[in-house]
């Protein structure tokens, strides 16, 4: 086991991980941009580094700094929890080399997985049922067309250096293909360097429900049942539950098996998430992340597994604590993120927080590293919290969660928190009756009413 970990984040991810390595007796370094001297896990762990200026680059992706940290403190392994660095396979290698554990997987797989074209080539390759469209690269509009026409209209042109929603676009009909082709080529070279493109069939009404995995690093591998993340505003989750309203015990089991053998095959070691788009009862893989995820605690309510301890024991050649058959699914979770913005507008709100009381109570979680006093800094995301409910079923679940969005108190700044007191209400929400569109179409619906 480790001694000593190095946390290479901030915000409410750090505080879990530091919590975890606590809970499991690992001495814990955080590392801290001058913005967030004032933060929690600076507060609460045992040793901090401050390595830089706000700007995450010269802070929180700064890698030498972070290296330097290591080797000042004897950190054995680092943590990169979501977001910054923790999928950047150049710097899963660089600790490697210098014999510091990254607490994930191998720089090859994440590299593999960072490029959407090789990660759906290697999805097709270990069986797991993608979208119909091209096998690789798009290499022109001739192609394109040929393509296009066989799988049928509309379709969708993504960039290879793309994910989460940058560098897509929809074409209806071959009129719109040469332009919807150029546009996504141009505007993933500016934004990526790198102009490699491939076309999909667009689905027009799918979900977003994505695979949670685990790879031990020596062949074998475990899902941990399935999250819905359909409730998006400009492909930024809002609302997450796990397991999803859309899906019966076999269909589960089925893909569940089928991306459980994927990790395992491909000797991934660590936490994965393997997304799709579900439609008309099929599984459509588009992109799999390498990383835990911010929603993890979803997955944790409902299997009773803390999943960061299982990201240490693997990384530390321990294996997973669990197999397939000691993982079942307990009653329905539900998290919320809560941010600090204008709940109409979404535009940021930093400043100081006056006041922070958060709900407590049977089956509720929130993970947070905010107090009443402390002082959003604009630098970094928004988020400021997750509420995570659970009940023995979604009806309970969702009883639960207006009960602890009727306690919760943030005072000093805006936040999504009215948000969520409105879609708790909501009836499509209340029977699970929603798509990847469902909540920006409620929103634009909202602004006109
Ligand atoms: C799609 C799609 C429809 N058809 N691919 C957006 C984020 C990126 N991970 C994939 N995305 C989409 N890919 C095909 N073939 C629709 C989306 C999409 C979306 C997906 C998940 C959640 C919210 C979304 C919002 C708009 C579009």
């Amino acid at each position: 086991m480790f001694q000593k970990i190095l946390i290479a984040n901030r915000g409410e991810i750090a505080l879990r991980v530091l919590r975890a390595c606590k809970e499991l007796g690992i001495q814990t370094v955080v590392v801290h941009s001058t913005a967030d001297a004032d933060a929690m896990h600076v507060r609460l762990a045992d040793e901090s580094v401050c390595i830089g200026p706000p700007p995450s680059r010269d802070s929180y992706l700064n890698i030498h700094q972070i290296v330097a940290a290591c080797e000042i403190t004897g950190a054995d392994a680092v943590h990169p929890g979501y977001g910054f660095l923790a999928e950047n396979a150049k710097f899963a290698d660089i600790l490697a080399a210098h014999n510091i554990t990254f607490i994930g997987p191998s720089g090859d797989h994440i590299r593999v997985m960072g490029d959407k074209i090789e990660a759906k080539r290697t999805a097709r390759r270990l069986g797991i049922p993608v979208v119909p469209g091209s096998e690789g690269a798009v290499s022109d509009e001739r192609e394109a067309k040929r393509i296009a026409a066989d799988i049928g209209y509309p379709v969708i042109i993504k960039a290879s250096a793309g994910g989460g929603g940058r560098g897509m676009k929809v074409a209806r009909s071959e009129a719109e293909l040469e332009m919807a082709l150029n546009t996504a080529r141009s505007e993933a070279g500016a934004a990526f360097g790198d102009d490699a493109v491939y076309i999909e069939k667009y689905l027009e009404k799918p979900r977003h429900i994505e695979l949670q995995v685990f790879g031990d690093g020596a062949g074998a591998g475990v899902y941990f049942g399935e999250r819905d993340c359909s409730l998006q505003r400009r492909h930024q989750k809002v609302w997450e539950e796990g397991l999803s309203p859309a899906l019966n015990e076999s269909q589960r089991a089925r893909i569940g098996n089928i991306c459980a053998k994927a990790v395992a095959d491909l000797g991934y070691s660590g936490a994965g998430t393997i997304e799709f788009l579900y439609e008309d009862g099929e599984f459509y893989f588009i992109e799999m992340n390498t990383r835990l995820q911010v929603e993890h605690p979803v997955t944790e309510a409902i299997t009773g597994i803390d999943l960061v301890h299982e990201q240490i024991r693997v990384a530390s050649g321990g294996g997973l604590s669990v197999r397939q058959e000691d993982i079942r699914f307990q009653g329905h979770a539900i998290e919320c993120r809560i941010n600090a913005e204008d709940p109409r507008n979404f535009t940021p709100s930093p400043g100081t927080i006056t006041h922070f009381h958060t709900p407590g109570g049977l089956g509720i979680r929130v993970d947070s590293g905010v107090y009443s006093g402390y002082r959003i800094p604009p630098y970094y995301d928004s988020l400021i919290g997750k509420l995570i409910v659970h009940g023995r079923n979604r009806v309970e679940c969702m009883m639960r969660l207006r009960r602890a969005l009727d306690e919760f108190v943030v005072d000093g700044i805006q936040t999504t928190l009215p948000l969520f007191r409105d879609l708790v209400g909501n009836p499509d929400i209340a029977n699970g009756d929603y798509d990847i569109h469902w909540l920006e179409k409620y929103l634009a619906a909202s602004e006109q009413g």
